[in-house]
């Protein structure tokens, strides 16, 4: 087991001469549960904590039963079991506070008890990996008085790994689930995997990427359905659902059926066959996520269908096991004509979909990416959100960091995601942020939540940038919570990742953390514009490097100016899809923000920021300072040199050494093509090559 594979879930020994890790003591030796602890998910919570506690104390507790529980303890069970201390210490108003993935945690001095109670075993999972991580980060025990429940419904991780080994957007190594086109039989990584996440709270993963290729459509076939049967044995034990990507065109390529259509009757029945078998391998399967007519793969529109009548005869297959669909909202003509200035992909989402609102089954989710384009460093948030009353939306994040650093350059998201969480769409008027559309909240729906495309492959720590765990575990939380504030989330894994006594620690690299998304933007490309990146790998600058292809992906720069005109009186009218004042806010140049600027217009050089300075200096001065932030971001790891394990000090001081570097790249490239484009010299004579 390699540096950093324990991830959050390190249980690094507390200092446990203090007074407070004393008084612990009392309450961790036994561990009382009922009978029902036999059951697979409270197995597991009861195993979490042991193998936590042992790790943070020192101390193995016992499995006991209640009446052995004698004075402290902690008690473990659900509501209305018959678990004497759980009936004794939970009223009736807590239980009922506690829903159906909730838990409630309350130290009882009468009782004697820490006691954890919840409606399910998912709750008592959540609960046991809530405890463990009070104990981390050094919580008092003494009046632990905690409920929660998640906000929301679906927290999902998405996986792009491919049947041969491996990731598309990958950068942690190998797939864990697939080598050499078979399913693995590393069950221990899997497992491992699947602790992680519930331990932040996600309950739900399709295994396979988005992109479903020969050997994968094969999925649902009895080549690799016992297979992959047995990878939702362990994701089961974890409460995390198994679901699968599938090839729209299936009925096809393994179903020997001349068309896809989905309005033919022959390709219907396929697909409910389909779904009994997956059903008779898989009970609890979840579901199919779907991405049709997008980047060539197949699709209704080969039929003449639209996106309702497609996912609807998947969804239908489906309901009788209680499944869903969950179909992504990324379709946009990628053989686009680089000449023609009217088409705007940012707008493809909502012209696609806006219209079709209200006519998908209620156990179809769209799965809608944060912004309109994709996942870039900064773009606007998706104005799907909030515009589709009648429909089932979850947001699509990218943990994975295709487009902001590749896991080699530091990038903590969470603030990223926050924002987007946070936006107003005034979609029922004010208060109608994002969080509460894609928590079901604002338009009272059946099925909503996150989705997320994963960060982590086979390297010894998971994630390849150490810090990158950060990302993951961020994720989860903020899926549970997106009340979760940034800074405390970072702190969190921090503690729990390195131990939670040293303060310096703690705050060196929770400060490195926060400004890092900020850092990378400001040497990579301005104003949310976007891309500027190498072709196909997407790792590097290349300003003209998307510029003149079929991807849609352009910033127009020239002699005068740079930026996307999507504006309703000259542009592209992306800015009308918002709604509300964000209609005005974007529409105009004097009122739209800063750091949209050139994603919503296309202006001169010269112009001048709300910041005071004109864009080509903005450009300028936030390369020459990111550089020099990249500079102290590895300054700061270094005085951390002896406060770390030697081998994950090593690790994230590498990435740091290669982020600096690269920086410079960054920066010289971008600033010397502006420079060599505009003629205008930097206002501080600094060397542009
Ligand atoms: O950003 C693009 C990626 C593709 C990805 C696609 C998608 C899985 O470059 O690699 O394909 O998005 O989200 O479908």
């Amino acid at each position: 087991m390699g540096a950093g594979y324990k991830a959050w879930l390190e249980y690094k020994r507390l200092d446990m001469s203090g007074e407070r890790h004393r008084a612990y003591a009392a309450w961790l030796g036994n561990i009382a549960v009922n009978g029902e602890a036999d059951h697979e998910v409270i197995a597991s919570a009861v195993s979490e904590l042991t193998r936590g506690i042992e790790g943070l104390t020192g101390a193995k507790p016992v499995r006991v039963s209640p009446a052995e529980a004698g004075g402290g303890c902690i008690a473990v069970g659900l509501f209305g079991s018959g678990h004497p201390l759980i009936d004794r210490v939970f009223g009736a108003e807590e239980r009922a506070a506690a829903g159906p993935e909730g838990f409630a945690i309350r130290t009882d001095a009468d009782a004697q008890c820490i006691a954890l109670g919840a409606e399910t075993a998912a709750g008592l999972l959540y609960g046991a990996f809530a405890l463990l991580r009070l104990l981390g980060t050094g919580s008092p025990l003494d009046s632990l008085n905690v409920i929660e429940n998640p906000v929301n419904g679906l927290r999902m991780m998405n996986q792009w790994d491919n049947i041969d080994g491996s990731i598309e957007r990958g950068y942690a190594g190998k797939s864990i689930f697939y080598t050499d086109n078979e399913i693995t039989t590393d069950y221990d990584r899997v497992r491992d995997y699947a602790r992680l996440l519930a331990s932040t709270g996600i309950n739900a993963i399709a295994i396979n990427n988005v992109n479903v290729h020969k050997f994968e459509t094969m999925f649902l076939t009895d080549r690799y359905l016992p297979a992959i049967a047995k990878l939702a044995d362990i994701f089961r034990a974890y409460s995390v659902k198994l679901f699968l990507s599938i090839n729209y065109a299936s009925p096809l390529e393994i179903g020997g059926l001349t068309t896809a259509d989905p309005l033919d009757p022959g390709v219907r029945e396929w697909w409910k066959r389909k779904a009994a078998e997956v059903y008779a391998a898989i009970p609890d399967f979840g579901g199919f996520l779907v991405k049709a007519d997008s980047e060539n793969r197949p699709g209704p529109f080969s039929y003449d269908r639209d996106h309702a009548d497609g996912s609807n005869m998947l969804a239908e297959a489906l309901l009788p096991y209680g499944g869903i669909v969950i179909w992504r909202c990324f379709v946009y003509n990628c053989k686009q004509d680089w000449r023609d200035r009217s088409t705007d992909r940012a707008r493809a989402a909502y012209d696609h979909f806006k219209p079709l609102d209200g006519r998908f089954m209620d156990n179809v989710i769209l799965q809608v990416k944060n912004g309109p384009m994709d996942f870039q460093v900064r773009e606007g948030v998706s104005p799907l959100f909030g515009a589709m009353e009648k429909t089932n939306i979850m947001i699509e994040f990218q943990i994975t960091q295709e487009y902001t650093g590749q896991q080699r350059h530091l990038c903590y998201l969470v603030p990223q995601w926050k924002e987007v969480l946070d936006f107003e769409t005034y979609a029922q008027g004010p208060g109608s942020t994002v969080k509460r559309v894609v928590d079901g909240s604002l338009y009272g729906n059946k099925y909503s939540g996150f989705a997320a495309v994963s960060n982590i492959g086979n390297d010894a720590n998971w994630t390849g940038h150490l810090l990158a765990q950060a990302n993951l575990y961020g994720y989860g939380r903020l899926a549970w919570n997106p009340e979760l504030a940034p800074e405390q989330i970072a702190e969190e894994w921090i503690r729990l990742a390195f131990g939670t006594a040293d303060e310096e620690l703690t705050e060196t690299v929770r400060g490195m953390l926060m400004a890092s998304w900020g850092i990378y933007e400001s040497y990579t490309s301005p104003l949310g514009v976007g891309w500027m990146v190498n072709p196909d790998h997407h790792y590097g600058p290349n300003v003209d490097g998307y510029e003149y292809s079929k991807w849609g992906t352009y910033h127009f720069a020239d002699l005068h100016g740079i930026g996307v005109d999507r504006t309703m009186k000259t542009g592209t009218g992306y800015a009308g899809q918002y709604q509300g004042p964000n209609v005005d806010m974007y529409e105009s140049v004097d009122a739209c923000p800063d750091e949209l600027l050139l994603f919503f217009h296309h202006v001169p050089y010269t112009h001048v920021l709300h910041s005071g300075k004109t864009v080509i200096q903005h450009i300028y001065d936030t390369h020459f300072e990111g550089v020099e932030q990249a500079e102290r971001l590895k300054a700061a790891w270094e005085g951390l040199r002896g406060r770390i394990d030697e081998e994950r000090f090593a690790q994230v001081a590498d990435r740091l050494a290669e982020q600096a570097l690269h920086a410079r790249e960054w920066r010289d490239i971008i600033n010397t093509y502006f420079y060599r484009k505009s003629g205008i010299a930097d206002a501080q004579g600094r060397t542009i090559y």
